[in-house]
Order: C-alpha cells, then sequence, then structure tokens
C-alpha cells in the first residue's frame, strides 16, 4: 500500500489526521506539488486528476479522494470510530463533515487560490488550467467568515462539530480552520466557542500530522 502526500497541502492533511487518530501507518510518498510533480506522466499515471492524496492499495486499486480514503480505513480499521456509529450518528457526522467542507474548505480555497501570485492560472487544483478571478477571491473571503461565525454558533451547545464525540467532521473543520489562518483569515476574536473548540482540537497529537 502507498499513500500519496504532500506535508504542506491541506487536503491530504485531513487523511493524515484521520490516519494518526486510528494509530495507522501507511508507507508515504511525497508528491512536490511547488515544482509540479503531480503533473509528471509517473504520477499522472497514479492519479490522472493530479491531484494529492491518493491511496494505492496492493491490489492495484487507487482511491483518489481524501474521503474516499478514509472509508477504506474506516471500515478496515473501525476503532476508533471517526464516520458515526448507528443510522443516526453516521448521518449527522456526514452532514457536518459536508458542510465543513462546502462552507469552509471549499470557500477558503475560493480566496486563496483565485489571490495567491504563485498561482495564476492555478485557480483550481486539477490537470487543467484556470486564470484567477479576483472577485471569487472576495467572495470567498466573506465566506470564510460566515463559516467561522456558523461553526461557532454550532459549538456553542455542542462539544464537537457533530456532537458528543469527536468525527470526520472535526478533522475538516480544523483542516479548514488552519488553511484560512494561513490565507491571512483567522477566526475572529468574538468566535469564543469557535476557538475554545479549536484549542481543544488541536492539543491532540493528531493535529500534528
Ligand atoms: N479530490 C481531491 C482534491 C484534493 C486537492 O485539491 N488537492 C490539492 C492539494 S490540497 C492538490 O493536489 N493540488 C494540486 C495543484 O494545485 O495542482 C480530494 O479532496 O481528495
Amino acid at each position: 500500500m502507498k499513500f500519496y502526500d504532500c506535508a504542506t497541502a491541506p487536503s491530504p492533511r485531513r487523511v493524515r489526521i484521520f490516519l494518526a487518530e486510528k494509530g495507522i501507518g501507511v508507507p508515504t510518498v511525497q508528491v512536490d506539488l511547488r515544482n509540479g510533480e503531480q503533473f509528471s506522466t509517473q504520477f499522472r499515471a497514479i492519479n490522472p486528476d493530479a491531484t494529492v492524496p491518493a491511496l494505492e492499495l496492493d491490489n492495484g486499486t487507487r482511491i483518489v479522494d481524501a474521503i474516499g480514503i478514509c472509508v477504506y480505513f474506516e471500515a478496515m480499521h473501525p476503532q476508533p470510530p471517526l464516520m458515526g456509529e448507528g443510522a443516526e450518528e453516521k448521518a449527522v457526522v456526514a452532514t457536518w463533515q459536508r458542510l465543513a467542507e462546502r462552507n469552509g474548505f471549499y470557500a477558503v480555497m475560493e480566496a486563496f487560490r483565485n489571490s495567491t501570485p504563485g498561482l495564476k492560472n492555478r485557480a483550481l487544483p486539477g490537470p487543467h488550467d484556470y486564470a484567477q478571478i479576483p472577485a471569487l477571491a472576495e467572495r470567498g473571503r466573506l465566506r470564510v467568515g460566515h463559516f467561522h461565525e456558523q461553526m461557532d454558533a454550532r459549538l456553542a451547545h455542542s462539544e464537537f462539530v457533530a456532537g458528543a464525540r469527536y468525527t470526520i467532521a472535526d478533522i475538516t473543520t480544523l483542516v479548514t480552520v488552519d488553511f484560512a489562518g494561513r490565507a491571512k483569515l483567522p477566526i475572529p476574536e468574538e468566535c469564543s466557542h469557535l476557538r475554545r473548540w479549536h484549542a481543544q482540537v488541536s492539543a491532540r497529537p493528531s493535529a500534528k500530522a
């Protein structure tokens, strides 16, 4: 089995944290995104979408999506459960995970990729070049502000994002909040519940992944 990673990129960090929480070690290959290694013939043969993370199983199957990889490891190593147990919890965890991805992760990506000078014509990841649209960067910044407020309201009465225990919804939210911080969109001072939660989940050893 081989895990294709990039130590500085947020998407594979979601998987690294997931694996750390489960105590799973996987042989890892670093893909140098800064120098365009994702476009090499060798890596495109692994993932034609030219993105990380990717997981290659021993039988040759390739899983080329962060959540797809987590689904695989959750099934292979159910403990501790990070995607919920039973119909109700699984549905609630999936809902918050997707919400954090849609309203948070994609919003930071919109803000960051449409404004970073080194990403001109790389406004979206993947094999095709797309020009930056400054108005999308502005919209992304607004959306990140709304995401911070939304999660603050949620965490005012919930210990973790999807309820009483730590799940993949916390992982997506943590990676999003840290990615936003790197993009100069820190948690606003007044979002005290989100700050409380962020300090709590950042103190877990897995957050270093
Ligand atoms: N489908 C992928 C997308 C992951 C993704 O966007 N990865 C980024 C790193 S965070 C990437 O590989 N970017 C390559 C590029 O910008 O060319 C997933 O969610 O797993």
